[in-house]
């Protein structure tokens, strides 16, 4: 039937693993994997997750650790509802996802599949496919007579050619249940349209701009997705003494020793700069704070530079290139290499970046002195804790639980920072994806005390014990919602909600024990209030980790410093 054919199809293509969550839809898809036991017919493993927001977590985590997609099955339209701020979150961070959902049975009689229950009229939409369509790159129903394969493919297709996103596919259940239709063709080959070579015109003008910047920039956020990518940025600015500030990281993209890693904030040094290079970044600078100089050149490179998918967005730019970061920095390394870059320049950037970067760490070890006995705990000290334990190799996802500025981060793949459409409810179940793509690597995911809430922490502990992902949660409690109420500082710095004793839809008081909710699921749970407890605090969770139990330690924090 086609249920088979579609759990058949998926694993030819290479995915391995679908985080489902269930309903009266799934009937053929449940009789599949049981008749299919025994067969010798790969299917994906079907992990069965309670909340469908911790699916799509899930599915993204996995992605960006294991670089191929997941898929998530979801029941009907109000799975598809819990599942909106998953798919956003995807849609935003380039993240290709096979989204499916089951589709009410379509006839009252006449089919084995016919409807039998009440919801199947009141789940029944006008257009499923409309509810995601702004959020996904394709959306399509499966109808009778049609070759599974086919529609598989061509979503995978899809989702993974760039700049990647996430698909819908619905599924009615007299079509699962119906024979399979024999695919025309079966070609089997990796996933996707290869992506456009960058323009070698456009490369060379780039580098001649490079090449006669006094004060050069590259600015990211996300270049640092593909091995690639994070390898030739580090080359290339090592080579020609180009500053790096990964403003707004999504992900690791130059390690955080690299003598010209300018840390994660564009805007202290961008009105100096007289030619910038922003590499995959949405959202580079705010220009309501910070502006580049009139007169400087600014360069795009991305998969898509004008973020067409994006309603409005006005950033300077002089020259866009359409690309892939690995392929753009190893084109512009060959091209300012054929400029001669004038050799004096470059090494007096390497000479001013080294001052630079030594104030930094000047600055840094400064902050630590006095926020390792503040309390409540600072984010600096946590972020300090947490190198000290952690691997070289760990992930760290981070979503409003650690920043980022103090961490050492060195490896490709080892951060995961907060998400763009700000859907929050990521961090929980993309540390379950990041621990299934890659068991053998320790995952770390820190959350604000909110965003714990946000991640349907029951659910996420459940799959933990469940599929055996033990990972490391920490709690950066400061017992609010500090960016509710940091936003509305900046609105009204001297409101009547800024005098007041207590600032309303900002307190999540009296909080509860969170490190008892990990208890209830077979995890170690612990809490810290006094700094010098955190240390041994980590590393006897990291330790229960590291022998197969899940922990979690709830950390009495401040309002968080970037
Ligand atoms: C799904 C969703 N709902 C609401 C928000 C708005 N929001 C942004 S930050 C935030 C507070 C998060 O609290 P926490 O994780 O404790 O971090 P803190 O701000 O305290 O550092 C909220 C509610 C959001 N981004 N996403």
């Amino acid at each position: 039937m086609s249920a088979e054919a579609y759990l058949g199809r998926l694993a030819e293509r290479g995915v391995e693993y679908v985080f489902a969550n269930a309903g009266t839809d799934f009937a053929p898809i449940i009789e599949a994997i049981t008749r299919n036991t025994g067969s010798g017919r790969k299917f994906p493993k079907v992990v069965t997750v309670p909340h469908e927001n911790v699916a799509m977590a899930m599915a993204h985590g996995y992605y960006r650790i294991a670089g191929k997609p997941a898929a998530v099955m979801v029941h009907v339209t109000v799975g598809t509802g819990n599942a909106l701020n998953g798919l956003m979150n995807a849609a935003r961070d380039n993240v290709p996802v096979l989204l499916a959902a089951g589709r009410t049975p379509l006839t009252e009689t006449g089919h084995i599949a016919s409807r039998n229950r009440s919801i199947h009229w009141g789940q029944e939409a006008f257009d499923q496919g409309g509810m995601v369509r702004e959020f996904v790159k394709w959306d399509y129903e499966l109808r009778a007579g049609q070759p599974v394969d086919a529609v598989v493919d061509r979503a995978l297709d899809i989702a993974m050619s760039e700049p990647r996103g996430p698909v819908y596919l619905t599924l009615p259940r007299e079509v699962l249940a119906s024979p399979a239709v024999a695919a025309r063709r079966d070609t089997v080959r990796p996933l996707g349209s290869a992506p456009p070579a960058p323009s070698s015109r456009a490369i060379e003008e780039a580098a001649s701009l490079l090449a006669k910047a006094e004060f050069p920039l590259i600015v990211t956020s996300s270049a640092g997705r593909s091995r690639e990518a994070f390898d030739e940025l580090a080359a290339l600015a090592e080579e020609f003494a180009l500053p790096v500030v990964q403003n707004e990281a999504r992900d690791i993209n130059l390690p955080t020793n690299h003598p010209m890693n300018f840390g994660f904030a564009a805007a202290p040094f961008l009105p100096k700069a007289d030619v910038v290079l922003v590499l995959e970044s949405i959202v580079p600078w705010i220009p309501r704070s910070v502006a580049p100089k009139r007169d400087a050149k600014i360069i795009h490179v991305s998969t898509d530079p004008l973020a067409q998918r994006y309603p409005f967005r006005d950033v300077e730019a002089d020259l866009l290139i359409t690309a892939e970061a690995g392929a753009a920095l190893s084109s512009l390394r060959a091209a300012l290499r054929a400029t001669k870059a004038n050799g004096r320049a470059v090494e007096s950037r390497r000479r001013v970046a080294a001052a630079a970067r030594e104030d930094m760490e000047a600055k840094r070890r400064k902050l630590l002195e006095t926020a390792r006995n503040a309390v409540p705990i600072h984010s600096a000290w946590l972020a300090a804790c947490v190198n000290e334990v952690k691997s070289e190799d760990a992930i760290v996802v981070s979503e409003l639980g650690v920043p980022v500025g103090h961490l050492d981060l060195t490896r490709h793949g080892s951060f995961m920072g907060n998400m763009l459409a700000g859907g929050l409810g990521f961090g929980l179940g993309a540390a379950l994806g990041a621990k299934l793509a890659a068991p053998q690597r320790e995952v770390i995911v820190a959350v604000g005390d909110g965003s714990y809430m946000f991640g349907n922490p029951l659910p996420y502990h459940y799959v933990g014990r469940a599929e055996n992902l033990p990972t490391l949660t920490i709690i950066a409690n400061n017992h609010s919602w500090h960016a509710v109420r940091q936003a509305t500082l900046d609105v009204y710095p001297d409101g009547t909600a800024a005098k007041a004793n207590i600032m309303p839809l900002t307190e999540l008081k009296p909080a509860p024990d969170y490190e008892k909710v990990i208890e209830t699921c077979g995890g170690h749970g612990e809490k810290v209030e006094a700094p010098g407890d955190l240390l041994p605090a980590l590393k006897r969770s990291l330790d229960a980790v590291r022998s197969g139990t899940p922990a979690l330690v709830n950390v009495s924090t401040q309002g968080r410093h970037n």
